[in-house]
């Protein structure tokens, strides 16, 4: 196992004394990010003493040490998983059975470039999106999630800045500049991929991204982490240990915003949660069919050219590639997509190789079923008839075949006056965002939680739900 020298400015397993050039170019780099991070990183709390979590080694077991640790010191470092073996082999596309790449091959410089400047890019668009949120932090337990998740993104992008230093020279010192010129929201200057510039206002908002916009995070970096170029797979790899923590706060959040919700239900006998200062089921479904729908965008279209170019060159592959029972080529496969033809939407055998974001995209939503039906699950347990659901493909949708279609979360197609007339039942509506903004009050005092939000089962590394999780 390669251990982290912690004695760097730079940790890392990478062994960055050997490259004085990189050394030098990442030393360089760094108090521009630390600019960045003031600038546009959390809000206030930079002198604050936050429990974080901070990775010692890249082993499974042993790589998350927790402590309190002021923001700006966090280690941020270049974490790669450990090889798997000297003599792995390209699992799918054109080149499968050769040799992994240690270095960027000269035809395949261009996209490989674009996919790791498109996946560096979300990583700091989150930041900038979650910056004002902890102002109104429903919990210190909340609170320090919030940081954590923040100051991994923060590093997630160090992973990518690492990739375009050492394997593309000039341009990769160029990109890896404007990463951090680029700004969520800005229309100047804005994020690469449509969801990162929408805003993240509330903490409604935050949990569901969390739940559903790192999801799409767990499915390209599980695609990523298939690459034949091993320096991006490894690097994927260690990144997917920390995105797990970032989708359980989102899953939980929700989880218990419902349980709230569900408890006022029963002890009020009533249907008017609001009344009693929770988040009301309903309201839960708009945000889900919001965020859902968005970032449902970023799996790109259902039939693409650049994806099928991006697993031949064995750029991309599929989620749990090694696990999948066919020659992972494709040439000769058809896979079963959803199209809107002629106003209907239909199924239609295409092409493998051109679906490759879709079956993705499968994947991902398969994986939010699974976590919506546990959210429905304390909903049974209570007693209560509701049923929260992911709406149809098709709803609500920017990219791809169904980009500006009209189509209801059950997936009937209805014309532009039916949805603009019926919109405000299943997209959150100023009225909606009014009252979970009315909801926004910071907590602080250890141990206790806003009145929308039940308490976590358990907190942080085991630690008391009382415990200081931010030094106020
Ligand atoms: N917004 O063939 P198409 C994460 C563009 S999240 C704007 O349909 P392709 C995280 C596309 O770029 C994971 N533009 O799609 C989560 C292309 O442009 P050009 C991030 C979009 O290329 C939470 C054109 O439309 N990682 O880690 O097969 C917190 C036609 O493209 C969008 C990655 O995305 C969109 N939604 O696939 C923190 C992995 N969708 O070429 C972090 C790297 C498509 O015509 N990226 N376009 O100029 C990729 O693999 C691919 O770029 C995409 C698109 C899957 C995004």
């Amino acid at each position: 196992m390669s251990e982290v020298n912690y004695s760097d400015l730079i940790p890392n397993n990478v062994d960055l004394d050997s490259d004085r050039r990189l050394k030098r170019a990442l030393e360089a780099w760094h108090p521009k990010f630390m600019d960045w991070w003031q600038a546009c990183g959390p809000d206030q709390y930079q002198e604050h003493e936050i429990y974080l979590r901070t990775a010692i080694s890249v082993d499974r077991d042993g790589w998350a040490q927790f402590g309190h640790v002021k923001m700006p010191e966090y280690r941020w470092g270049i974490f790669l998983a450990d090889q798997d073996r000297e003599d792995k082999k390209i699992s799918f596309g054109e080149h499968r059975d050769q040799p992994v790449w240690k270095e960027v091959p000269g035809e395949f410089r261009g996209p490989l470039r674009r996919l790791i400047v498109t996946q560096g890019d979300t990583e700091p668009a989150s930041v900038e999106q979650q910056r004002i949120l902890a102002a109104t932090a429903p919990s210190l337990y909340d609170m320090r999630n919030l940081f954590q998740v923040n100051v991994e993104e923060a590093r997630h992008l160090w992973a990518m800045v690492y990739l375009l230093m050492a394997h593309f020279g000039r341009d990769g010192r160029e990109e890896s500049e404007e990463l951090l010129q680029r700004r969520s929201g800005d229309p100047d200057r804005p994020r690469i991929l449509g969801a990162f510039n929408e805003s993240t206002p509330d903490w409604l908002s935050f949990f569901m991204f969390t739940f559903f916009t790192d999801r799409d995070g767990k499915y390209q970096l599980a695609s990523l982490a298939e690459s034949a170029f091993e320096p991006l797979a490894r690097t994927c790899q260690f990144m997917l240990t920390e995105e797990a923590h970032h989708m359980y706060v989102g899953e939980t959040g929700i989880a218990r915003i419902v349980q709230r919700a569900c408890d006022i239900m029963r002890t009020e006998r009533s249907d008017d949660v609001r009344k009693h200062g929770g988040i009301d089921l309903p309201t839960l479904q708009k945000y889900i069919n919001f965020h859902f729908s968005v970032s449902e965008d970023l799996f790109g279209s259902e039939q693409s050219t650049n994806a099928a170019n991006y697993f031949t060159q064995g750029l991309k592959g599929r989620y749990q590639e090694s696990r999948l029972k066919d020659d992972h080529r494709l040439t000769d496969d058809s896979y079963s997509i959803t199209t809107l033809v002629d106003g209907r939407l239909q199924e239609q055998e295409v092409p493998a190789l051109t679906a490759i974001n879709e079956r993705l995209r499968d994947d991902y939503i398969a994986d939010c079923q699974r976590g919506v039906d546990r959210w429905n699950k304390i909903i049974a347990d209570a007693g209560i008839d509701f049923t929260l659901t992911l709406p149809h493909r098709a709803f609500h949708r920017d990219i791809g075949s169904f980009a500006g279609a009209n189509v209801t979360p059950e997936g009937k197609v209805i014309d532009e006056l039916q949805w603009d007339s019926r919109a405000s039942e299943w997209l959150p509506q100023e009225t909606d965002h009014e009252y979970i903004r009315s909801l926004m009050q910071q907590v602080t005092a250890p141990g206790e939680f806003a009145s929308w939000i039940a308490p976590p089962r358990i907190g942080i590394n085991n630690q008391a739900l009382d415990f200081p999780y931010v030094r106020m």
